[in-house]
């Protein structure tokens, strides 16, 4: 592991100007209005131009990302290129090789009344964007939604948060010195800043982070009207069918838990096991997690205090049994990896979202009473199957209903450019990657024209006469 500072250390020397003022984030936001209006971000140059810059600053900076990473979270440097910086290349380097397609005009043949006369989408950039990036994975999740914004023609303002504070630095610095800097701008801070920068009505939202944040986010947006891209969390089941392999399902749950300590928000959050595979599975995970950490602390690190409380809270307060790990350092900042079976489903580790290295094992009887217990509460962010089954893989994802879901492993759903990536009622509104990301922030404006020769529509003209009833009735 490259060495880290302290734990928490990032954010008792927090780096941003806590003195800024309403005064401050409407200037930002006047500079990139009229960076808009001037119209430069709206070809299809200037856009691939940022894009594959952005992709350039974090190949450039791959190893200050690692330390801000490794600084703000204790994250592993394979885990940070493998997350933040891959990723998000990928995202840039995709959008800037094909945005001009997607600018291209949508152009849909119109009905017989209709004719003469051409109608077509034109994906128009919405304006100015905000984007309240979260700490887990703080490049990600802040410059993803950048990328989609720009490839749309917006000017955008990141406000990286505040609890990865290098991060949030660094992408002060570094956004400057690569994007053109009147389009697109850093604004550091908390949540004051957060409320500051959202009274200024921008013309669309992306948050990511939790879902209560993200209601208070939205009801701030409302009094503006502005439209919102919610990427929230939820707690994503993993259902293990009696037929699924085991082994494989163990490895892939065990790995991916324990990606940025499972602070992700695709990470498995609890697994419902066949009762024919329950036992096996815990004793496979317990296995990968030991031959997973042999050169590595016990403990994973969490980004604060209060979220190592929150985890703690939930070992000291469950029913269940913890078959492996359970140790927590406060001091240190980390939770071990740790399985709970048998938990009871009404306690926080089973209501709240886990968000930490933390694994609930339920049993279940049968594939019915897994789907059931899923849909009885809120729609998770991404939902997992493991079966080798093509009937069972068909039912569930018939009747489940999730963002994402992804049969035989778990997250990487979330981490392909070809597929849209978002959440459904409690998890979120709006999905963004890819093709996506542009059309979710562009305004899909509708644009028809019309001869003025031959002038049929005369006929429909007022006073309306039994020949025009007619003729409408025919027509419409
Ligand atoms: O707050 P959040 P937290 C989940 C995860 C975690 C939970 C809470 O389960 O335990 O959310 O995370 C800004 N108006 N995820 O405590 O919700 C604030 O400045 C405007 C899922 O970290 O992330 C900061 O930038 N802004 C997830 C951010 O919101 C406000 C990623 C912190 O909110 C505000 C992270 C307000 N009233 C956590 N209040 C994912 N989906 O990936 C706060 N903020």
């Amino acid at each position: 592991m490259t060495e880290t500072t302290s734990p928490g250390a990032g954010l008792t020397d927090a780096p941003f100007d806590d003195n800024l003022t309403e005064v401050d984030v409407a200037r930002v936001a006047a500079t990139l209005r009229a960076t808009f209006r001037s119209g430069r971000t709206r070809s299809a140059q200037w856009r691939s131009d940022q894009l594959n810059r952005l992709a350039q600053m974090m190949v450039d900076n791959e190893q200050e990302i690692i330390d801000a990473l490794s600084n703000d979270l204790g994250r592993d440097p394979f885990e940070s290129w493998f997350t933040d910086i891959a990723g998000t290349v990928a995202e840039a380097r995709y959008a800037a090789k094909h945005v001009k397609r997607w600018m291209r005009r949508d152009r849909h043949l119109l009905e017989l009344p209709q004719l003469p006369g051409r109608g077509w989408i034109e994906y128009e950039p919405y304006g100015t964007v905000l984007v309240i990036g979260a700490w887990n994975l703080p490049f990600l999740l802040s410059l993803g939604p950048v990328i989609c914004a720009l490839a749309a023609g917006n000017t955008v303002v990141l406000k990286p948060s505040e609890l990865s504070s290098r991060s949030s630095k660094l992408m002060a610095e570094l956004v400057p010195r690569y994007l053109d800097h009147d389009a697109v701008a850093v604004v550091e801070g908390g949540r004051e800043i957060s409320e500051l920068l959202l009274a200024q009505g921008f013309d669309k939202v992306c948050f990511t982070g939790g879902t209560e944040t993200g209601r208070k986010i939205m009801a701030a947006a409302a009094k503006h009207l502005t439209p919102v891209t919610l990427e929230l969390g939820g707690k994503s089941p993993v259902l293990l069918a009696d037929d699924c392999n085991v082994d494989v399902a163990a490895g892939r749950v065990a790995w991916t838990k324990l990606i940025n300590s499972g602070q992700v928000c695709v990470a498995p959050d609890y697994v419902l096991a066949h009762r024919d595979v329950a036992e096996r599975f815990v004793d496979k995970v317990c296995d990968a997690w030991v031959r997973y950490r042999t050169d590595q602390p016990k403990g994973m690190r969490i980004v604060n205090l209060h979220h190592v409380e929150r985890l703690a809270g939930y070992l000291t307060r469950t029913r269940g049994d913890v078959v492996f790990g359970g140790g927590v350092d406060t001091a240190a900042l980390t939770v071990e990896p740790t399985v709970v079976v048998h938990p009871d489903s009404s306690e926080p580790l089973m209501t709240e979202e886990i968000f930490g290295p933390i694994l609930p094992v339920l049993t279940v009887d049968s594939l019915d009473d897994a789907i059931d217990f899923v849909n009885a509460r809120p729609k998770p962010l991404a939902a997992y199957l493991f079966s080798e089954s093509r009937k069972v893989r068909n039912r569930v994802v018939s009747e489940v209903s999730a963002g994402g879901m992804l049969v035989n492993h778990v997250a990487f759903q979330a981490s392909t450019t070809r597929l849209p990536f978002g959440g459904v009622g409690n998890s979120g509104i709006g999905a963004y990657h890819g093709h996506w990301g542009f059309e979710e922030f562009s305004h899909a404006k509708t644009v028809m024209t019309k001869p003025t020769r031959p002038d049929l529509s005369a006929m429909l003209y007022p006073p309306y006469s039994d020949k025009a009833w007619k003729l409408a009735r025919k027509l419409f």
